[in-house]
This record gives C-alpha cells, sequence and structure tokens, in this order.
C-alpha cells in the first residue's frame, strides 16, 4: 500500500523536505544558530554544576524540536527543573555544523556540561534523572507503576519510530524507488502502536498533573505523528490519545518547545 503524501509546508524542517536534504543543499537562509539561555537558580542546578565543576556552562540540547525524541528531552528537561541551551540544528540541512558537535549526527545530541556528548533520547533522559535525583524524577518508584508507565514509553517511541520510517521513506526517496510493501509493514506496525496505546489509555488515563516520562513521550509522540502523516492515524479512532495531547500542548513546558522548528523559549 503506498500512502498519499502529507501535505509539506514551507517549515524549514527536518521533515517537510525532499532530496535536497540528502544532497547536503540549504534552501532556507544560513542563520547563526539560534541559542538560548535559560538560567532558573534552581537547588538541582546548582548542584549539577558544583558537580560538574563548571560553574559557568549549561547542558547544550542539540536537534531539533520536529524530531519527538528532541521534543521529549526538551519537555523533560523542564519539568525536571535543568537548565539547557538549546541549538535548533537540522541533522539535513546543517549536517556539517551538527557534525562538528557530534560527529554521528543523531537528534538529540546533548552536550553535558564537563563537553561529553550524549546521544539516544532515553539516555539523555536517564542521565537527567540522575543529575535531577532526588529532588525531581519523571519515573514512578514503585514496581507496578514503573512497569506501566515502561510498557507505555515503549509503544510510544516504537510508534515514533515507526513514523519517522514511513516519513523517510516518503520524503527522501524518490517515488520510483519508494517500496510499498515495506512501508505497508511499518504503517501496520505504527498503527498498532497507537492502538495498543489507545486501549491502555482508555482502560487507565495518564494523567497531566502531575506529568510523568509516560505521559510526555505519548503525547510527544501522537503530536509528531499526528502532524507529519495525519492521513494515516485518524483523530477519531484515537479520542483518548487526542484528549491527553490536547490537555499536554496546554502545559507550558510544551509550549515553550513546539512542535517544529522554533528554539525552545523564543516560540
Ligand atoms: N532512538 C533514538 C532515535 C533518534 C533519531 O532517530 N533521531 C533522528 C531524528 S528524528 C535522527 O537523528 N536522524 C538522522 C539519522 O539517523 O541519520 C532516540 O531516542 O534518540
Amino acid at each position: 500500500m503506498l500512502l498519499s503524501r502529507s501535505v509539506r509546508t514551507s517549515l524549514p524542517s527536518d521533515f517537510r523536505t525532499r532530496e535536497p536534504v540528502l544532497k547536503g543543499e540549504d534552501r532556507f537562509p544560513r542563520l547563526p544558530f539560534p541559542m538560548l539561555k535559560i538560567a532558573l537558580p534552581t537547588a538541582v542546578n546548582v548542584k549539577m554544576s558544583a558537580a560538574a565543576g563548571h560553574q559557568d556552562r549549561i547542558m547544550q540540547l542539540i536537534g531539533m524540536l520536529d524530531s519527538p525524541y528532541v521534543r521529549r528531552v526538551a519537555v523533560s528537561l523542564q519539568f525536571l527543573g535543568l537548565s539547557f541551551e538549546h541549538r535548533s540544528l537540522s541533522v539535513f540541512r546543517t549536517f556539517e555544523q551538527f557534525r562538528e558537535l557530534n560527529p554521528v549526527v543523531k537528534a538529540p545530541s546533548l552536550i553535558c556540561e564537563d563537553g561529553t556528548v550524549l546521544m539516544d533520547s532515553t539516555l539523555i533522559l536517564e542521565y537527567a534523572e540522575s543529575i535531577a535525583a532526588p529532588a525531581k524524577s519523571l519515573m514512578p518508584q514503585s514496581v507496578a507503576t514503573r512497569q506501566y508507565a515502561l510498557r507505555i514509553i515503549g509503544l510510544a517511541l516504537a510508534a515514533c519510530e515507526k513514523s519517522v520510517q514511513v516519513i523517510y521513506e516518503r520524503n527522501l526517496r524518490p517515488p520510483e524507488k519508494q517500496h510499498a510493501p515495506w512501508i505497508s509493514r511499518v504503517t501496520g506496525q505504527l498503527l498498532a502502536a497507537y492502538g495498543a496505546l489507545e486501549t491502555e489509555l482508555a482502560r487507565r488515563p495518564l494523567s497531566v498533573e502531575p506529568m510523568d516520562q509516560a505521559g510526555i513521550t505519548t503525547a510527544v509522540a501522537w503530536n509528531f505523528t499526528h502532524e507529519m502523516l495525519a492521513d494515516v492515524v485518524p483523530e477519531k479512532d484515537f479520542p483518548a490519545l487526542g484528549a491527553l495531547s490536547a490537555q499536554a500542548e496546554r502545559l507550558p513546558q510544551f509550549a515553550a518547545a513546539p512542535h517544529g522548528p522554533d528554539t525552545y523559549g523564543q516560540a
């Protein structure tokens, strides 16, 4: 099954461009990297700075907020009360600049206060959790609730992964090179993940207050897929996910890191 193409806008997004991104061309004006320094004088930040021995540096989150992985980190760091700079670099249009920071060119990348570069959103969040502890955590402590959160997060991350695979297939490959059976398989996995999430949420709704990692990742994932592949995931089939997403997007931590090309805190 070949899916109809998603609507593209003129936004400089990692997911809304086609062949030029692979050729390293930059169709958009080269601006200085947008950066915002948000230094919250919380106990957590003071502890983190002192422990790392770098009083004057804060973490840098690299990658665009149109990536659900980057966005879940940006939202989570705020809930954890951790200060960070955000550099909205594209893994495609600013490949070379990205490579200077992380030769693997994976978004998100996190440059820690001591210069260590971490990648993979889940590993970055594990690091963030360790800094924020014991004052704050987005993961439930009891085994049963943690198990439930891990199931939800796993489903949401699988939905993100399958969404990205569909988008890359649609946007990065020429139409004649697209492989319909592969798209069909990945789309089936995507729908299975969201179907299971919808069932779980209908049975046991996720709270947005207080927000935890299961809620953040699910809300970010659904918003991402809905923005990018609305034709694949009709809203009427996923009312619980739509309701969670609508509630979450109204929170200041989500509004400060909106899906798209903006820099955290500047939208
Ligand atoms: N499992 C990773 C997935 C990250 C990922 O695939 N990021 C995409 C952007 S959404 C990326 O870096 N794509 C460029 C590439 O893989 O070359 C995570 O959780 O961070």
